[in-house]
């Protein structure tokens, strides 16, 4: 039996056991719907098979994994790491001044999104390495937004499963974002004409197929700026009616950083918020994303590109089942 094929989520929680134990690692749920902390790991270039599959389990399973107590781990043992996950993008379509593997994360943008999703790839995963961190303040949310499907009662989860929505990296920035600690504005501003030096648009289904899972799940986030066939209004209503829903704190799960930490997302079934609540403190955070495969809707059909051509960015990812549960 494959993971996709258990629908139960506590079955697969029990069945995920035993993969972890076989891998050697401890994996502490720390919320209902998302969160869980890793443990007996040290990350790096070389961990056996075993428990590179438990953690990518324990991702699949948990939506976002923390690893504590890597102080030894540094930008190449980061994006060595990431390699054994899958295949290390670009660190991003338009921002290519800050290195060629990791993307330098300065200051928190205080708004709730998955990452990169104006591309067709998007990325599967996102880690991020906490390097330099303020005194207070600064935590990061990540949403589930498989929860938030599930939860939709009968007739918007119809709604849903019909929208489709234009995601682009011209996003209201103005309007979104606040200038944030420990990044004066000039420096934002010339980072947000580096992010927006070349347009990209794709359409993508509001509902998602999780080609490991097979949970469904929304797919919005800042990006997004337009329904198919809708107004510009309707847009803004039926987006905060989603929104909110995979924003319920219920559904949510907070990290206060501290040196050493190592977060992993599955941005396919994430959102997350990084927040700006540290003053004039700095704050730097080191992020690699991993290619991931073109959307699925529930009836098959895939995202299309409207703009750009993310080819440079990114690969798309082959199927990368699960292996685990094989029976
Ligand atoms: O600043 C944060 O906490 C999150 C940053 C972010 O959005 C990202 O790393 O993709
Ligand atoms: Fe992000």
């Amino acid at each position: 039996m494959t993971l996709a094929q258990i629908d139960d989520r506590t079955e697969r929680e029990r069945a995920a056991q035993q993969v972890y134990a076989d891998g050697g690692i401890t994996v502490e749920k720390l919320g209902e719907h998302i969160g869980a902390r890793i443990g007996q790991v040290r990350l790096g270039a070389d961990l056996p098979t075993e428990q590179v599959e438990a953690i990518r389990l324990a991702l699949a399973v948990n939506k976002t994994v923390v690893f504590e107590g890597q102080h030894h781990l540094d930008d190449a043992g980061q994006y060595a790491f990431a390699g054994l996950l899958g295949e290390q993008t670009a660190p991003h379509p338009t921002v290519t001044s800050r290195g060629t593997q990791l993307l330098t994360i300065e200051g928190a943008a205080n708004s709730w999104h998955s990452d990169v999703t104006f591309v067709d790839r998007i990325p599967k995963a996102s880690i991020l390495r906490a390097v330099t961190l303020p005194s207070y303040g600064g935590a990061t949310t990540w949403a589930s937004t498989v929860a938030a499907y599930e939860q939709l009662p009968k007739p918007l989860r119809a709604l849903a499963e019909e929208l489709w929505a234009t995601h682009t990296n011209l996003y209201d920035y103005v309007n979104q974002s606040e200038p944030s600690g420990g990044v004066d504005i000039s420096r934002k501003s010339e980072h947000y004409k580096e992010f927006t030096s070349a347009e990209y648009q794709t359409l993508h289904p509001v509902v998602r197929v999780h080609p490991e899972t097979g949970e469904r799940s929304l797919l919005l986030g800042h990006f997004a700026k337009e329904f198919r066939g809708l107004k510009s209004a309707e847009f803004g209503e039926l987006y905060q009616l989603l929104q909110s829903r995979i924003t319920k704190l219920e559904n949510t799960f907070r990290w206060n950083w501290r040196l050493g930490d190592v977060v992993i997302w599955d941005n396919r079934a994430t959102q997350h918020y990084g927040i700006s609540d540290y003053g004039n403190q700095q704050r730097e955070l080191h992020r690699i994303t991993l290619a991931g495969d073109v959307p699925v809707d529930v009836r098959g059909q895939r995202s299309q590109v409207l703009q750009g051509d993310a080819s440079h960015y990114s690969s798309v990812e082959k199927s990368a089942r699960l292996p685990l549960f094989a029976a």
